[in-house]
C-alpha cells in the first residue's frame, strides 16, 4: 500500500519540557533531512539545530530515525524532539509541511500501523484506551489487550469455530468418507468447549467495556437528604458544601472515584423539590438532565425523617430507565443497621458522617455496574467488541441447536461462517472501510 508523508505534533498541546513531532511515510527522511541536514544513524538520538524552508533555525534539539519495517507505523518515521512549546512545535509542523508533509488527520498514526499490519484492530484501539484510561486497573487491562491478549483469545475462538465448520463441511461434502459427525463424540466434546470459551469470553468483554468506559452515577433525592455528604465522604474529598440548610447545592458537581479499578463518576445534584426559588429551580432542571446520561442513580433519603416512604413505587419517574439504589443515609440519628436489606438488594442503610454501610455501597455500585476485578484475565473491551461477540455467540448456539436438535449439518456450517465473520470484525479482519474510519477518528491528532 502507498501512502503519502504526514506530520503533527506527538506531545499535547501546551508547554513542557519536550514537544515532539512526528513524520511518517516513503519521503520522511527526504523532509526531515530539509529541516535537520544529516540525519542520524537508525534508532540514535543525535543533537541537531532544525531549519524552516528559509534556512532560519527554528529550534534544537534530539532527531530519531526509525526506518521501514521497524516503527510504530511500520513506514519510515522520524522523530524531532524540540522544545516544548505551542509555537516552536508549530513551526516546525509548518517548517515539515513546506517541506511537503501533510498534517495527518486523528489516528492516522495508528491507523498506518494497523494497514501495515504492525496493530490488529482491537491493538490499535487499546492504544486509545491506554492514553484514556481512568484508573490504574484500567490502564493495565488496555496494556493487555494493545500487547495482543484480547486479540489472541478472540483469534484462537474464532479457529475452533473455522475447524468445526470445515469439519462438518467436509463431512456432508463426502458422504462416501462415511465419517458419521452427529455420532462424534469429539465433535460434541469440542462444541462443549467452545461454548464455555464463549461465555467466558463475553463476560470478560462485559467487564472490559465498563472498565474502559467508566460508570456514572448521580445522586438524588429532597433536600437536606445528605447527597453531598455522601459525595464528599465517597471521594474523600471537599468539594460540594454542605449545611443544615435545604437547598445548598444548586450546581452539578462530579467527582471520579475508583471502586477496585472501575473509574466512577459520582454526580452530586440540586435536591429535588416541589417549590423552588429559581436558582434551584435551574439545579433540577439541570439535575434531571444528568440522569438523563446516567449509567444508575443513587436515591438518598434521610432515614431519620419519620414518613418518608422507602417504597419504589415512591420514586421519582425521572428514575424508570435507569438502576437505582435507594440510600438510606443518617442512620447514626436512627437504630437502623448498616448495610444492605435483606428483603431488597437494591437498598442500604449508610451514615455519610460515621462511613457506616458505605463499603458495602460501593460494592454495591460495582455489582450494578456488572464490574468484577478478574486480576490477570482483565483485558479492556468497547461496546462494539462485546455486540460482535454476542452476536458470533448467538450464531453459535443457533447452529449447535440445529445439529442437535434437527441433525442440519448445513444449518451448523452457515450459523459457525457468520460466527466466524462476527469475530473477524473484532480484530479487523472482516471489517468495512465505515467502521475504520469510525474507529480511528476517535484519536486525537498526532496519535
Ligand atoms: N447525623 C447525620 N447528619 C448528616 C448525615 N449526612 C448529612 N448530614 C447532615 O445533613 C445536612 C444536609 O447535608 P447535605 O450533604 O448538605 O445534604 P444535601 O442532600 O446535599 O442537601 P441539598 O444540597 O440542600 O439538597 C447537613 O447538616 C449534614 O451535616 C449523616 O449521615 N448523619
Ligand atoms: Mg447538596
Amino acid at each position: 500500500m502507498k501512502f503519502d508523508t504526514i506530520v503533527a505534533a506527538a506531545t499535547p498541546p501546551g508547554t513542557g519540557g519536550i514537544g515532539i513531532v512526528r513524520i511518517s511515510g516513503p519521503a520522511a527522511a527526504a523532509i526531515a533531512g530539509q529541516l535537520v541536514g544529516a540525519l542520524p544513524a537508525p534508532r540514535q538520538a543525535h543533537c541537531r539545530t532544525f531549519c524552516n524552508a528559509a534556512g532560519e533555525a527554528i529550534d534544537s534539539g534530539m532527531v530519531l530515525y526509525f526506518p521501514a519495517p521497524n516503527s510504530f507505523t511500520g513506514e519510515d518515521v522520524v522523530e524531532l524532539q524540540g522544545h516544548g512549546g505551542l509555537v516552536p512545535i508549530a513551526m516546525i509542523v509548518d517548517a515539515a509541511v513546506a517541506a511537503g508533509a501533510r498534517p495527518a488527520a486523528p489516528g492516522e498514526f495508528t491507523q498506518r500501523a494497523f494497514l501495515n499490519d504492525k496493530l490488529d484492530l482491537t491493538q490499535a484501539e487499546a492504544v486509545a484506551d491506554l492514553i484514556g484510561s481512568g484508573t490504574a486497573q484500567a490502564a493495565r487491562a488496555a496494556l493487555r489487550s494493545l500487547s495482543g491478549e484480547f486479540s489472541q483469545r478472540i483469534t484462537a475462538i474464532a479457529e475452533e469455530v473455522e475447524r468445526l465448520r470445515l469439519y462438518v463441511e467436509a463431512a456432508i461434502d463426502f458422504p462416501e468418507e462415511e465419517v458419521d459427525f452427529l455420532s462424534d463424540e469429539e465433535l460434541h466434546a469440542t462444541i462443549e468447549r467452545a461454548a464455555a470459551t464463549f461465555a467466558t469470553l463475553v463476560g470478560q468483554a462485559a467487564v472490559g467495556r465498563v472498565l474502559r468506559d467508566g460508570y456514572r452515577v448521580v445522586i438524588v433525592g429532597k433536600p437536606n437528604a445528605g447527597k453531598s455528604s455522601l459525595m464528599n465522604r465517597l471521594s474523600g474529598e471537599d468539594t460540594a458544601i454542605v449545611t443544615e440548610v435545604a437547598g445548598t447545592t444548586r450546581d452539578i458537581l462530579r467527582e471520579q472515584i475508583d471502586i477496585d479499578g472501575l473509574a466512577v463518576e459520582l454526580v452530586d445534584t440540586a435536591g429535588l423539590r416541589d417549590d423552588p426559588d429559581r436558582i434551584e429551580a435551574e439545579g433540577i432542571r439541570r439535575a434531571r438532565e444528568a440522569l438523563a446520561s446516567a449509567d444508575a442513580a443513587l436515591w438518598i433519603q434521610d432515614a431519620s425523617e419519620h414518613g418518608d416512604d422507602d417504597s419504589r413505587a415512591a420514586l421519582p419517574t425521572d428514575l424508570l430507565d435507569i438502576p437505582v439504589l435507594i440510600v438510606r443515609n443518617k442512620i447514626d440519628l436512627t437504630s437502623e443497621g448498616a448495610g444492605r436489606d435483606p428483603q431488597d438488594d437494591n437498598k442500604i442503610s449508610v451514615s455519610a458522617n460515621t462511613g457506616a454501610g458505605l463499603d458495602e455501597l460501593r460494592a454495591q455500585i460495582g455489582q450494578l455496574a456488572g464490574y468484577k476485578n478478574l486480576g490477570e484475565q482483565t483485558i479492556t473491551a468497547r461496546r462494539r467488541h462485546v455486540d460482535a461477540l454476542r452476536r458470533a455467540e448467538q450464531h453459535f448456539v443457533a447452529g449447535c441447536r440445529a445439529l442437535h436438535e434437527e441433525r442440519a449439518g448445513e444449518v451448523f456450517a452457515e450459523e459457525l461462517r457468520l460466527a466466524h465473520q462476527a469475530l473477524g470484525e473484532i480484530t479487523g479482519a472482516t471489517s468495512s472501510d465505515d467502521l475504520l474510519g469510525r474507529i480511528f477518528s476517535e484519536f486525537c491528532i498526532g496519535k
